[in-house]
């Protein structure tokens, strides 16, 4: 039987002398290949619809740096888009989607099952890299989890304090409240979809779950959630599943189990101490190096690497960064994390 991947034995519980490691983001506009890909195919969406150049920028730092994982090209945005929102990228800005801001912009959306045609493109981009990936690196699939997708629905765009979607979950509370079901419904099936596909490992990006407090946050982090990997784990027992929900505080005590989730994803600021007393006791934790050390490397950025080794170490543990790296990163300093991380 083949020796099993670094990933999947951080993800099974296993403490290893040197973590696997993976950054978020790691496909992107810090890497000058993956530039001309993007402009090779046009822009971002037209990258994420094509299955060789979404495969090629997937694979490109994994032949750069060969890392432990690799995350499929993607975005979390293509959910709504395959529900019937309008999605565009607007340059140096970010995404724009049509809004929902009551019950008749509902009736508009498709339902779970409509999903398919739209995102077929996805799924032959993890066919392709199934196939195409050293045999020792972990393919993980993603989507968002349905309050971080919500808050783009509704607001049309990324907003710093959500306030859109806490106004509509208050005034509208069924309107909200269907929302947040139909998207968790659609992404039981597209994580399916790319297990079937080949994914081996997904995770479950809650980038705006910090924002949801005390009885909301355990409604619309914590549920969602919860179904999605309950249906999940129901059809494909197997396969390890990642949870992030971003800057949660407190709250990420115990977030792992409640949810069922094999990993827990932490942000740059969780403190590593307190992370190893009060998560890493319930299994494996990710991350969670601050991508600001990306940017400007050098002996500290070596010396947080290690020390972050050195205080998950008795654990199982993923090692990461708290955030996706920045496009001002220097490919170099990718090299020196690694050297300090691997030795
Ligand atoms: O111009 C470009 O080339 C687009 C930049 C970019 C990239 C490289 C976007 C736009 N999305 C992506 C890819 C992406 N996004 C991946 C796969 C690549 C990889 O990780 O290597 C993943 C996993 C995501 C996830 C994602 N998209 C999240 C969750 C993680 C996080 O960063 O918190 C979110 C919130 C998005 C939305 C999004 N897509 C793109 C941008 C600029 C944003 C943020 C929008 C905002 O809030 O302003």
């Amino acid at each position: 039987m083949a020796k099993k991947k670094k990933l999947l034995r951080s993800l099974a519980g296993e403490v290893l002398d040197v973590p696997p490691v993976w950054l978020m983001r790691q496909a992107g506009r810090y890497l000058p290949e993956y530039r001309a890909t993007r402009a090779q195919a046009g822009d971002f969406l037209s990258l994420c619809f094509n299955p060789e150049l979404a495969a090629e920028v997937t694979l490109q730092p994994i032949r750069r740096y060969g890392f432990d994982g690799s995350i499929l090209f993607a975005d979390i945005l293509l959910i709504p888009q395959a529900l019937g929102a309008d999605l565009w990228f607007v340059t140096g800005e970010g995404p724009r989607l049509s809004t929902i801001t009551e019950a008749s912009d509902m009736a508009r959306l498709k339902g779970k099952d409509d999903i398919h045609d739209h995102l077929a493109p996805i799924y032959e981009t993890v066919k392709i890299l199934a196939q195409d990936l050293p045999k020792d690196t972990t393919l993980i699939g993603f989507a968002g989890a349905p309050w971080t997708v919500a808050t783009y629905m509704i607001a049309g765009r990324g907003t710093p304090d959500q306030a859109p979607a806490h106004r509509l979950r208050e005034a509208e509370p069924e309107t909200f409240a269907a929302l947040i079901d139909l998207i968790t419904e659609a992404t039981i099936e597209y994580l399916d979809m790319q297990v079937k596909a080949g994914a081996e490992v997904v995770k479950l990006f809650d980038s705006w779950a910090g924002s949801l407090k005390g009885d909301a946050f355990d409604r619309f982090a914590v549920a969602p959630t919860k179904r999605i990997i309950s249906e999940l784990k129901s059809r494909h027992p197997d396969v390890p599943i990642i949870a992030f929900p971003r800057e949660a505080g407190d709250k990420y005590i115990g977030f792992a189990r409640e949810v069922g989730a094999d990993c827990l994803a932490i942000d740059t600021s969780v403190d590593t101490s307190w992370a190893v007393q009060n998560l890493q006791v319930d299994g494996c934790v990710q991350g969670n190096l601050d991508p600001k050390l990306m940017v400007t490397g050098g002996d500290a950025l070596k010396s947080e690497a290690r020390r972050i080794c050195e205080a998950f170490k008795g654990g199982p543990h993923i090692f990461n960064l708290g955030h996706g790296i920045t496009p001002d990163a220097d490919p170099e300093n990718v090299h020196h994390l690694l050297e300090a991380i691997r030795g």
